[in-house]
């Protein structure tokens, strides 16, 4: 029979948290391409630049790392309901693996605040809904506190073993280069992926596997820039609805990745989100959700400064699929909708309308 790959916690066993006797619980996450990107390479001035595309996970985004770690593990003690805080991609990842594990799941969401894409998994998974009157630093405190005193598992990246599932990113993408990038960039929201990163890379450097740790860079929404204000923002606001989040609580993690990696945050504003989350659609064949082409937006405007570290590899995790949110690929540069043309069945006005001259 011919292999398959078998999630994270089973590639990984032997880096990862388990036993042979331990529940897995999987939807065969992880093992996503890394995807070379001349045209961003040209425009960043580097040597190289590969696409972590996480958008390629059982549920579209990178959430699913951490879910088939976190939900085994809640399945092993027992669990029978998990609950988690969303700006969306979250939710979508703990409703699916609750379904696998035969559990029932509990989402919070911020009012009115989360793509159409991502509220359709959660139902769709049956995950009980609710949308909270607040945002998602709100509904983070709520699930804490009631993972604390109610028969139900936090599942948000506070618990430990979801940072432990997404850490395998940086294996995998050691196991293609054979070494690690320069720099790596990526979105920066609530900080635990930048915070797993950083974790998986120390792993690799210790067993020697890598000799130097990339620069880690965490690039966040400008009106979402708690890392660049140095302090919690309370209205957060963006277009890049995943990343709207004021208070991260994985901040004193994500101040280490930077510091131990020399690497550094930046801000972009939405109108550069939407920009490079085009060029990576049109330039490099890559469809994301907004929020994820944060990283890509970042660097190219620290390049544009001037300040860009010289790199000869560069990765960006792109975090999300595209299909996640796809209103903003609808919209032209200036935001209004695109429609396409409708014509008559007949090849001959098809033509026409496309400009093509038949062929002599
Ligand atoms: C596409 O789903 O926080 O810095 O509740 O969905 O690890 O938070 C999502 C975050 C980047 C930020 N890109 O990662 C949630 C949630 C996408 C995301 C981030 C998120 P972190």
């Amino acid at each position: 029979m011919a292999h398959q790959w078998r999630g994270v916690i089973r590639e990984y066993f032997d880096r990862l948290p388990f036993t042979e006797s331990d529940p897995i619980v999987t939807l065969g996450e992880g093992g996503t391409p890394l995807i070379e990107a001349p045209a961003l390479a040209k425009l960043l001035d580097v040597g190289s630049v590969h696409l972590k595309f996480e958008g390629m996970n059982p549920t579209g985004s990178f959430k699913d790392r951490g879910m088939t770690t976190a939900v085994s593990k809640a399945k092993g003690k027992g669990a029978k309901a998990v609950i988690a805080a969303s700006t969306g991609n979250t939710s979508a990842a703990a409703a699916a693996y609750a379904v696998k594990a035969g559990m029932t799941s509990v989402v919070l969401v911020p009012a009115g605040k989360i793509s159409w894409g991502k509220l359709s998994q959660a139902v769709a998974h049956k995950a009980q809904i609710l949308q909270v009157r607040g945002n998602f630093d709100d509904c983070l405190r709520l699930a804490r506190e009631l993972s604390e005193n109610y028969p139900v598992f936090l599942v948000n990246s506070v618990n430990p073993d979801r940072l432990q599932g997404q850490k395998t990113a940086s294996f995998e993408v050691v196991d293609v280069l054979g070494e690690a990038p320069d720099l790596h960039a990526m979105p920066l929201g609530n900080a635990g992926n930048i915070s797993a990163y950083h974790l998986g890379y120390k792993e690799e450097l210790e067993i020697g596997r890598i000799k130097q740790l990339p620069k880690l860079f965490g690039i966040q929404a400008a009106g979402a820039a708690p890392f660049i204000q140095g302090s919690p923002v309370s209205k957060p606001e963006t277009i890049a609805t995943a990343i709207r989040i004021g208070n991260p609580a994985s901040w004193d993690l994500a101040q280490e990745a930077k510091r131990n990696t020399d690497g550094g945050f930046g801000s972009v504003s939405d109108k550069e989100i939407l920009w490079m989350h085009r060029f990576l659609s049109q330039e490099c064949g890559v469809f994301v959700e907004p929020s994820s082409a944060t990283g890509a937006a970042g660097l190219f405007k620290l390049s544009q400064k001037g300040e860009l570290p010289k790199a000869n590899t560069v990765v960006i995790t792109v975090t999300g699929h595209g299909l996640k949110d796809p209103d903003w690929a609808l919209k032209d540069e200036r935001g209004r909708q695109i429609k396409p043309k409708r014509v008559a069945a007949q090849a001959a006005s098809v033509a026409e309308v496309i400009g093509l001259e038949r062929n002599k």
